[in-house]
């Protein structure tokens, strides 16, 4: 089993889709992320420990290379990709409670900001790092995000805003997910923000790219 999730974690690092992805070079006619998961599975592997001991190495791999700029988007968004893949196979067996994720996560791009690759990567490198991720989209007001809360009791917000002319909404929805559901914590990123930003609007936590956020969730 070991060996089997060792090489799942490589295909997620690599960004191997799948046996015909020519992507990496080095894996070319390799088993990917796809064929591995399915075997895994119909060996009786738990879909618990695939996506802890295969998957999710794999994707904080991936975080961390990014946050050193050892890889760049592309190769990100391959592993992304990856990940994606497997969990198509891994989605039923959490839909039905046999296996538990972290915790929840709500993500959006705030208001008037239509930005959403930044903030698609946090959600995938959360996601792939055992959470459950309530992707809100693109210009996101303060109602849906307290609607989404409401429905999904104890999760975690994340803010992003790539304008400096929309950062300063995340001022209005903090407070207003605060007032209606004073527990929430409020994480925020993109761009234009740092920590004094955060400190400011009375958020609880900047991150300056998706594994700081993931590194929030596991320590909270
Ligand atoms: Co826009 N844009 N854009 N744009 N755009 C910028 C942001 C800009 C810096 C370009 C420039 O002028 N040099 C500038 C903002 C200037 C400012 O506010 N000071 C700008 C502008 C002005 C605009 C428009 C106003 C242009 C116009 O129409 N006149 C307009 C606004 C539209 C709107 O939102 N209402 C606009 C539109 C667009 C496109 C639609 C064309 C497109 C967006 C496509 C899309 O997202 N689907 C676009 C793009 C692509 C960019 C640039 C080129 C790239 C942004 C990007 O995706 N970066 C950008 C210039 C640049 O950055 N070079 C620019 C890659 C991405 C991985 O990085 O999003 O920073 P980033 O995410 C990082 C971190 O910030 C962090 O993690 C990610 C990975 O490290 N992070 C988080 C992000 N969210 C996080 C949340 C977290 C934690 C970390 O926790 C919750």
């Amino acid at each position: 089993m070991n060996e089997l999730l060792g090489k799942l974690a490589a295909c997620i690092e690599f960004g191997k889709v799948n046996l015909a992805s020519p992507y990496p070079p080095h894996m070319k006619d390799q088993e990917g992320a796809d064929e591995i998961t399915r075997r895994a599975l119909d060996g009786g592997v738990d879909p618990q420990d695939i996506l802890y001991f295969g998957l999710m190495p794999g994707m904080e791999r991936v975080g961390i290379k990014f946050r050193e700029n050892r890889v760049f988007v592309p190769q990100v968004l391959m592993s992304a990709r990856a990940m994606s893949t497997a969990m198509l196979h891994l989605k039923p067996y959490f839909l039905s409670g046999a296996a538990r994720q972290k915790g929840t996560y709500i993500i959006g791009t705030v208001l008037g900001d239509l930005h959403d690759i930044g903030k698609n990567l946090v959600a995938m490198m959360v996601e792939g790092n055992g959470y459950k991720v309530v992707d809100l989209g693109t210009d996101v007001n303060s109602e849906k995000f307290i609607a989404a809360i409401k429905e999904n009791t104890g999760a975690v917000v994340g803010l992003s805003a790539l304008l400096t002319t929309t950062m300063v909404n995340m001022q209005h929805i903090t407070s207003e997910i605060k007032k209606a559901v004073p527990e929430t914590l409020v994480t925020i990123g993109g761009a234009p923000v740092n920590h004094d930003f955060c400190k400011k609007i009375g958020a609880d936590f900047y991150a300056p790219d998706p594994q700081g956020v993931v590194e929030f969730l596991n320590k909270k």
